[in-house]
């Protein structure tokens, strides 16, 4: 057990698991008890623009303040919400939580669980301090990763299970830049749900990598009476200076037989393609590295800090070449909308998917779709590995309606309460 100083919502790292029914009013309010200001982004939501909880459309909520946020939840699925601000520091400490949005699906499983996958690095005395010079300079090019393996908050996180039960496992990687690749000691279990929600059919199989920012339903079992494995990371080389290594998360125990109720579809839902691959590309957006005077190493979109991209018009189909020219892997987080991938490399995805994250490997180049739906205002993409992100791999692009010029607005002042 490590004492350390977190920060949280509501006394807890993560915060509490929001839950919600599709088509639910969530009201949020957010009192900001720490000693900096903050802001709250609501991964994976296709909320109004002003309430996605970025510093472009909200003004910080300054400590000793809040901020009600408000919005429909129109999409069933595995979301979180997180700080969007001093994120490198606030995120970090454990400003994370899960918000579900239950699906009407016919999945019936005997038990579900919510599991947030977090790393920390604590230096000897548990604390968060920044280390030397070349460690600061590391974590930058890097993203900080810690050998704190923490599942729901906790290390050495201990699961129990019933023989022959089949429980679904909501999987949501909220660290700041550590790649998971889930493995259950060679069992096998069934992926059925992504970012945005269900796919088409559940796919066996034995590993999945999720990067920072991205969400996994699958479901496990049934095993039986006795045994014993680990909620694991296989090694993966996303070329950094950090060691691929193997870890594990969590133990998995199995105890005495209990009866099952579960069931699990062989058609979850359809998922329409939005574009082949002769789909003509819109927009190149270019993930890359470039010198830096005085950083040695700067993290650019299209060439370029912290920039400014093209609007994008309401219900206007998006074919956009997202190709990443450096050499390490990056994960691409779009803010409030979901797109389908229509080709990696080349080539098609082995299933259809809803993503609003998805892993960039270096000399890589995909094709994603997506269609702005009617919610204009400001909005981002960005490197979801958070150093990344601060040190300037992001980008704004405004939603635009043709018949109404857009002016970009602060939420209405009565939201300060
Ligand atoms: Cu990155």
């Amino acid at each position: 057990m490590k004492t350390i100083q977190a920060w949280g919502f509501n006394q807890s790292v993560p915060g509490p698991v929001l839950r919600a029914k599709q088509g639910d009013t969530m009201i949020i309010k957010v009192n900001n008890e720490l000693d900096e200001p903050t802001v709250v982004h609501w991964h994976g939501i296709r909320l109004p623009a002003s309430m996605d909880g970025t510093g472009e459309v909200q003004k910080p909520i300054q400590p000793g303040d809040s901020f009600i946020y408000r919005f429909e939840v129109p999409d069933a699925g595995t979301f979180w919400y997180h700080s969007h601000q001093n994120e490198t520091q606030q995120m970090e400490r454990g400003m994370y939580g899960a918000l579900i949005v239950e699906d009407d699906s016919k999945i019936v499983t005997d038990a579900e669980r919510v599991l947030m996958i977090d790393d920390m690095k604590l230096l000897k005395d548990h604390s968060f301090k920044k280390g030397s010079f070349i460690e600061r300079w590391k974590e930058r090019h890097d993203g900080r990763e810690g050998d704190t393996l923490l599942i729901n908050g906790r290390e050495n996180y201990l699961i129990e299970m019933h023989e022959g039960q089949r429980e679904r496992w909501r999987i949501i990687n909220a660290s700041s830049a550590r790649y998971v690749r889930i493995y259950l000691g060679g069992k096998q279990f069934t992926l059925v749900g992504t970012d945005g929600g269900l796919i088409e059919a559940p796919m066996d199989i034995t590993e999945m990598l999720l990067t920072p920012g991205e969400r996994i339903d699958i479901i496990v079992g049934p095993f039986l009476n006795g045994e014993l494995f680990y909620i694991e990371s296989l090694p993966y080389n996303r070329m950094t200076f950090l060691k691929a290594k193997h870890n594990a998360f969590a133990t998995v125990r199995v105890k005495e037989a209990k009866p099952s109720i579960a069931s699990v579809p062989s058609l979850l839902r359809e998922i329409t393609p939005l574009a082949d691959n002769n789909a003509v590309v819109t927009r190149r957006v270019k993930f890359s590295v470039g010198p830096s005077w005085r950083h040695g190493i700067n993290f650019l979109i299209n060439g370029d800090l912290h920039t400014n991209d093209a609007p994008v018009y309401v219900n206007e189909l998006q074919i956009w070449e997202v190709s990443n020219t450096s050499l390490m892997d990056h994960p691409f987080h779009l803010h409030g909308f979901f797109f389908q991938v229509v080709e990696e490399n080349g080539k098609s995805p082995k299933y259809k998917a809803w993503k609003d994250t998805y892993n960039l490997k270096p000399k890589t180049k995909i094709k994603i779709a997506w269609i702005p739906d009617n919610r204009p205002g400001r909005w981002m993409y960005h490197c979801h590995i958070l150093e990344h992100h601060e040190a300037g791999m992001m980008a704004h692009f405004d939603v635009m309606d043709r018949l109404t010029p857009f002016s970009p607005q602060l939420p209405p002042s009565c939201a300060h309460v």
